[in-house]
């Protein structure tokens, strides 16, 4: 079994990786010639657990190759991003360049695979019209199937493995060919379906966050007007067996649950009401925290920010809103210093306490979680603190001094 895998990134990497440790011959394929020497090396070079090892592993046993160009294989699989354009609709060029790569490559009796996220359609639109169009029977002697993933960086490896999949075939044939391929290292239960369902459960799945997450963030500027813990009130709430209120925050980061809903949402701009408030209510968020700011530091004041990442313990900054925040500070006039020991060219943490005004909390990363108030009183002008993800401990930081603001509160 050969599978050529296109699109090396934080999906495509360990997808390439599991397969291969499953005992399938996996080349892996990236416009990014920088990102293929160090794979080529057996180096990662993405921060997540356990695919340091994985990656050596398998390029030294030369279960998987790397290049910036497809080769023939038995199953092809794309897994390229699909960004939103700034006016929130699908781009899918990542996925059309993909297939004109692979489209040289291809012969009969192959699988080809999509596991971006796409608006319900666009596989069709994808990978079978110019299979069609290259004179193949989609169906009869290739087979088309989408099957996306669903695993959440930081756990990647562990979820990929064990999570559940739900796989879309153009027909009963491509769906079972797409499954038993998947079964060779997936633990979790695989379910069949056509396309188009397949693509849409992937975008409920995220939307369902967004659409949580954004009640968590309402709610929180409701207790923060009538002056109740919304982080209390959550917890209690959630001893409830059929409440799962989400956590509120700085709004929602990442290239997932920031870019799907627009894709619901693109499919039936007039049903999707409540998808678009949600996404408003996330995409106004650093804006609040600015306001927190606004209220409390004046202007030409130095603020530390806290976190760069989109969330806890990753190095992701894509679409993050701390990054949106920093911004936002900055066109402000703030002087704005911000550190992430995730984040490589961010400030040292004393560089970035020194002589700020205020500190912003921006991601719950374990490591702030323990940060010593006795250590940034000796280094801020000004003990004030906004925790935006009620990540430190509020009574020992009161008790050394800080006066503490905690979103939602
Ligand atoms: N967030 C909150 N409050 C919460 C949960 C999350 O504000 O209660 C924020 C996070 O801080 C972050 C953003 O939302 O900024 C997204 O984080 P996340 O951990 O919810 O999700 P992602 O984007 O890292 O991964 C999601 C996952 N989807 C679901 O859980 C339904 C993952 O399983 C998907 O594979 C991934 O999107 C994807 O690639 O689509």
């Amino acid at each position: 079994m050969k599978i050529c895998v296109v699109g090396l990134g934080y999906i495509g990497l360990p997808t390439a990786g599991a397969f291969a440790e499953a005992g399938a011959y996996v080349h892996g394929v990236d416009i990014n010639e920088e990102l293929i020497n160090k794979v080529s090396k057996g180096e990662n070079p993405y921060v997540e657990p356990g695919l340091d090892e994985l990656i050596k592993k398998v390029i030294g046993q030369g279960m998987l190759t790397v290049g910036i160009r497809p080769i023939e294989a038995d199953v092809f699989i794309i897994a390229v991003p699909t960004p939103c354009t700034s006016d929130h609709k699908a781009d899918l060029s990542y996925c059309h360049n993909a297939m004109k790569a692979i489209k040289p490559y291809l012969r009969k009796g192959n699988l080809i695979i999509l596991e971006s996220t796409v608006y319900p359609g666009a596989t069709k639109e994808v990978v079978l019209e110019p299979l069609k169009k290259k004179g193949f029977k989609p169906g009869k002697d290739v087979y088309i199937a989408h099957c996306p993933e669903r695993v959440i960086p930081g756990k990647i490896i562990e979820e990929l493995v064990n999570n559940y999949r739900v796989i879309g075939g153009i027909n009963e044939k491509s769906a079972e060919k797409a499954k038993e391929l998947y079964s060779l290292f997936v633990k979790g239960e695989i379910y069949t379906s056509d396309i188009e369902t397949a693509e849409m459960v992937k975008l409920m799945e995220n939307t369902f966050r967004d659409v949580n997450i954004a009640l968590a963030n309402e709610m929180a500027k409701i207790c923060n007007q009538i002056g109740i813990n919304a982080w209390e009130a959550i917890g209690l709430a959630n001893k409830h067996p059929r409440v799962n209120l989400h956590q509120p925050g700085p709004g929602v980061g990442g290239h997932c649950i920031a870019v799907d809903p627009y894709f619901v949402i693109e499919s039936a701009p007039e049903q999707s009401k409540l998808i678009k408030t949600a996404r408003q209510i996330n995409r106004n968020m650093p804006k609040y925290v600015l306001e927190m700011v606004q209220s409390n530091v004046i202007p030409k004041k130095k603020v530390a920010i806290l976190g760069l990442s989109y969330k806890a313990n990753i190095d992701d900054t894509r679409e993050s809103p701390s990054i949106e925040i920093v911004e936002l500070l900055r066109q402000k006039g703030y002087i704005v210093s911000a550190h992430d020991p995730f984040v490589e060219d961010s400030a040292g943490l004393k560089e970035c306490l020194y002589n700020a005004d205020c500190v912003v909390i921006t991601v719950d990363h374990d490591s702030f979680k323990t940060l010593n108030p006795e250590m940034c009183e000796g280094l801020m002008a000004n003990q004030l603190v906004i925790d935006t993800k009620n990540t430190i401990n509020h009574r020992e930081w009161r008790e050394a001094g800080f006066q503490v603001l905690l979103l939602g509160d």
